[in-house]
């Protein structure tokens, strides 16, 4: 191997946002010399792009901040139970000048590939300006839902308006008010923005493909009080994240859905419908996303709040959706959504039945109608998962090119490491533990960490896990997304975007089990002193 001295850096790090600016801090209690490569002009990832109206948590805010530092947990205060967007990410900035992380991050600066060199055991990267670098250790900090994706319309660089994918929103303010504006997409970006563009512009057109179950947020403020309780509660909170399915304050109630009667079963959903977050999706009864029967019976429980919150009887079926259950795809949590199509600024287009056929110079031509409008809103998603690494030309062993590894779906030892790509370490990496994220990446920045002191304490450069490993994983990941009514539905989380060629086909693309059982996994490969990982 090449002497570390001759190596630009110990490690490079792709990625500014929640996972990439931890990991910085803690590769530098290593003592490693660390350079962040990041595309956008400020930290944050996910926070930083995703800057259209509306955008803000699902999860509690007090349960999606960092945990590692106490004084962090004391200096900083959420001022809502849900943050919005604006909010986390001055956050993040604040954490990246807290720990004095900016000097190891070079802004506007995107990496087009990294190549391993097997002689001199280390990675060699290049950024989209051309110039070149080398580290140890490549570690991806690249993002679950980053690589954002446009529909292929015809027509669609034509339109003289503005238009924007929500996840490249302009850094300045979009005026909405006397505008035509068209929102596609509604999934949960979709849903956020279009409760809150619906409150100001002129008229709203909303094009729905498929309609997702949605359900309230219930956001309010957190009160002084509140504060107080959050604060000195936070060892017990994050305790709570530690033990739950997938790290939510919340985790699914041990009974299961005819076990108990239909009175009490009613007055549980009516509970959970009027309780704040993710409850009704994750806190519900143990079976709803395994057992047809049990996920009918929620399903119908929403779609009767769908026909009592909508006063026309037809928009209000157009908004139920019918070729999936409640919770087989991510659930919208939603604050009014339903009442904006009771709004007389705002229409419905169902673009299943009249297909969108192309993008104007003024507007969109579906195969019924054709439309004007001011400004044109994609909410259509993310070549999710594998799409951010996708996009960078990452080639292993013999040159390998990472996409045709994963050609037939993504195969990975504990979502972090990849065999044949020595000393690449994935933060959120497909079959990853998903769930309340930023616990899954202090998990994730951790045993990544543990690992490189280990080879560091004994004087060794390359870590790979081996075939038998990846195999292993893979199959297990396979098994525990097996018998899931999710798996079976069109989303993606399945592998599905209808924009990307190539992503027709469902795939298990994330780690379905529980956060505990992962974190028991990871942590005895660790324990036991790597068996499962090539060391040299
Ligand atoms: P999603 O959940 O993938 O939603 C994308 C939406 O855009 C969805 O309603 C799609 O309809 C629609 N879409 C995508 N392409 C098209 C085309 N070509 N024509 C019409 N409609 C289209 O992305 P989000 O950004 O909302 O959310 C992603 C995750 O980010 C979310 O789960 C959170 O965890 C954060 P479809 O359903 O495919 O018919």
């Amino acid at each position: 191997p090449a002497a570390a001295q001759a190596l630009d850096f110990d490690a490079i790090i792709i990625g500014a946002g929640m996972s990439g600016l931890y990991q910085l801090l803690r590769l530098r209690e290593l003592g490693l010399r660390v350079r962040v490569f990041e595309a956008g002009t400020g930290v944050g990832g996910t926070w930083y792009w995703n800057r259209y109206p509306g955008a803000r948590f699902d999860s509690e805010s007090y349960s999606y901040g960092y945990s590692f530092s106490k004084e962090l947990l004391e200096e900083w205060s959420w001022s809502e139970h849900f943050a919005p967007q604006p909010e986390t990410q001055r956050y993040l900035n604040f954490v990246a000048d807290k720990f004095d992380l900016r000097r190891d991050i070079q802004f506007k600066a995107r990496v087009a590939s990294a190549y391993w060199q097997e002689e001199g055991r280390h990675w060699a990267v290049a950024l989209e300006d051309g110039s070149r670098h080398t580290a140890r250790f490549l570690i991806t900090a690249i993002g679950v839902l980053s690589a954002p994706t446009l529909p292929r319309f015809e027509g669609i660089d034509t339109f003289q308006g503005q238009s924007f994918h929500t996840a490249r929103w302009p850094h300045e303010a979009v005026e909405f008010r006397g505008k035509r504006v068209a929102v596609i997409g509604t999934g949960a970006t979709g849903v956020q923005t279009i409760q809150e563009v619906a409150k100001t512009a002129g008229h709203l057109t909303v094009f729905q493909r498929t309609p997702n179950w949605c359900a309230p947020l219930h956001n309010r403020p957190i009160s002084e009080a509140e504060q107080q309780e959050i604060k000195a509660g936070y060892p017990e909170i994050f305790r709570r994240c530690q033990e739950t399915f997938s790290c939510f304050m919340h985790t699914p109630d041990p009974r299961a859905t005819f076990e108990v009667s239909k009175e009490e079963r009613e007055a549980f959903y009516e509970t959970l419908y009027a309780s704040p977050g993710f409850g009704i999706w994750v806190g519900n009864f143990r079976d709803m996303l395994t057992d047809r029967a049990a996920n009918k019976e929620i399903s119908d429980f929403v779609a009767g709040k769908i026909r009592q919150r909508v006063k026309d009887p037809k928009v209000a079926e157009m908004l139920i959706p019918k070729n999936h259950g409640f919770g087989t795809r991510r659930v919208p949590l939603e604050t009014r959504y339903y009442e904006v199509y009771n709004q007389p600024n705002v229409t419905l287009v169902d673009s299943k039945a009249t297909p969108i056929e192309r993008i104007t110079p003024t507007g969109i031509k579906t195969s019924e109608a054709e439309y004007a409008f001011d400004i044109i809103i994609y909410a259509t998603g993310f070549d999710a998962i594998t799409g951010a690494f996708d996009r960078i030309d990452i080639r292993g062993r013999d040159g390998t090119p990472l996409k045709e590894r994963w050609a037939h779906g993504p195969e990975t030892f504990m979502g972090m490491m990849v065999e044949g790509f020595p000393n690449m370490l994935m933060l959120m990496g497909p079959h990853t533990a998903l769930g309340n994220i930023p616990r899954s990446i202090e998990y994730n920045v951790d045993w990544v960490t543990r690992l490189l002191r280990h080879l560091q304490e004994k004087g060794l450069t390359l870590a790979e896990a081996r075939p038998e490993a990846v195999r292993a994983w893979t199959d297990h990941v396979k098994l525990v997304g097996a018998g899931l009514l999710s798996s079976e539905v069109d989303s993606w989380m399945t592998g599905i975007n209808s924009n990307v060629e190539g992503k027709q086909t469902r795939i298990i693309a994330r780690y379905s089990g529980s956060a505990p059982e992962y974190r028991a996994w990871c942590d005895a490969v660790a324990d036991k002193g790597y068996p499962d990982l090539r060391l040299a």
